[in-house]
């Protein structure tokens, strides 16, 4: 979560009540720019939004930057939550946080399904205990496997690592630690088969990454623990490549597919664009396979661009291009 900092504002009303238009009173409030990176959002959807729905009502700054204060930050997260859910600008933006968090409860986002061993290990994290934290995972990676580590463990927790920051109840921090134990984990156990792997030729061979400014990388990760299970040569490239960087990559690894990651904190924008170049630059027969839980990815993506809806599918997906494909 952003630190709210202390920027005087003209016109707020002062102390007494009394309002003085050329009086500075220090408010809080957050400029447009870190909110839209925050969020997920473009400044210029939020310009929009403002002009269009009457939210969100930015303060000003002495130099007219709109400033927006914590409780809008708030409404502007759950807003986006629900977007992704897919539910209408028209529909939320008008409301009031009291009937948008009905709502969101109505269509279970940021609801975990009851999982009591999830639960305790989110409690690890939260009161600190990250030696036993880590431990645990790495218990449970060994006694259950891989495949069944990633599909029951690592993707339902970190949605509920993402449910918890939401709500307000673990820290960006707190995330952070996750992420480093949850990806020491899964190298962990993916090293040994990567390594018998190499050299088996293998065959789609993939290059795995995140476009820049694509920070999460957990979900590629996983992806690529899955695509070595289906016994592919993997590359990963650890998240935020530039475009040229893939595109060198792809030609001296002679790689058949691109396998991307989007959440949905990249701005919608971002994601067609980044995916419009990356399709330009790369030759026609070098697929790209995205995924991720962007709602970009369940529009219609560019020519030469596909969607793989989640891990489960990943096994299908390799089989349907080894069918295709005259090795
Ligand atoms: C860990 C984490 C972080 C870490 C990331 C560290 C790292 N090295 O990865 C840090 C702390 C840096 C971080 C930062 C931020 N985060 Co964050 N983060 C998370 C968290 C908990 C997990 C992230 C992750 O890797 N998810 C990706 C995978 C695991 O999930 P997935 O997208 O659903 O993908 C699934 C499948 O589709 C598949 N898959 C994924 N990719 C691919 C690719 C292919 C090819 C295939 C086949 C399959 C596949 O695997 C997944 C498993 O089911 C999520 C919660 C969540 N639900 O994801 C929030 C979350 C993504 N973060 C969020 C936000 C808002 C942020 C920040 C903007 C604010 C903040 N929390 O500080 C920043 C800025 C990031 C930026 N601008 O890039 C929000 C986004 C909400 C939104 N609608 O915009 C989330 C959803 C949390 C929430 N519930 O609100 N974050």
């Amino acid at each position: 979560m952003t630190n709210i900092p202390e920027i005087p504002v003209t016109g707020a009303p002062s102390s007494n009540g009394a309002g003085h238009d050329d009086e500075l009173v220090p408010l809080a409030g957050i400029g447009i720019g870190a909110i839209a990176h925050e969020i997920g959002l473009t400044k210029d959807t939020l310009r929009v939004w403002e002009r269009r729905y009457g939210f969100p009502t930015p303060m000003r700054s002495p130099g007219g930057e709109r400033l927006y204060p914590q409780e809008q930050v708030t409404k502007l997260r759950l807003v986006k939550r629900l977007l992704d859910a897919g539910h209408r600008p028209s529909k939320v933006l008008a409301q009031s946080i009291e009937v948008l968090q009905q709502l969101a409860q109505e269509s279970g986002v940021g609801q975990d399904a009851p999982d009591a061993e999830l639960d305790r290990l989110v409690g690890l994290l939260r009161t600190g205990a990250y030696d036993n934290f880590r431990f645990e995972l790495l218990k449970r990676a060994t006694r259950d496997g891989l495949e069944r580590f990633v599909l029951d463990v690592a993707a339902p927790l970190s949605a509920r690592v993402g449910n918890a920051w939401a709500a307000g109840t673990l820290q960006v921090y707190h995330e952070h630690l996750f992420s480093e134990a949850m990806q020491v984990t899964l190298r962990t156990l993916l090293r040994p088969l990567s390594d018998a792997l190499r050299g088996r030729g293998g065959r789609p061979r993939l290059l795995l990454t995140t476009l820049t400014g694509e920070s999460h990388g957990l979900g590629i990760l996983m992806a690529e623990a899955m695509f070595s299970l289906a016994e592919c040569e993997c590359i990963g490239l650890g998240p935020q490549t530039p475009l040229h960087d893939i595109v060198d990559a792809v030609s001296a690894h002679k790689v058949d597919v691109v396998a991307l990651s989007f959440s949905p904190a990249m701005p919608a924008q971002t994601v067609t664009n980044g995916l419009a170049e990356l399709r330009g630059l790369l030759p026609p027969e070098v697929e790209i396979w995205v995924g991720g839980s962007s709602p970009v990815l369940r529009r219609k993506l560019a020519d030469g661009v596909s969607c793989v809806p989640g891990l489960t599918p990943i096994d299908d997906t390799v089989a349907s291009w080894r069918r295709a494909t005259v090795l």
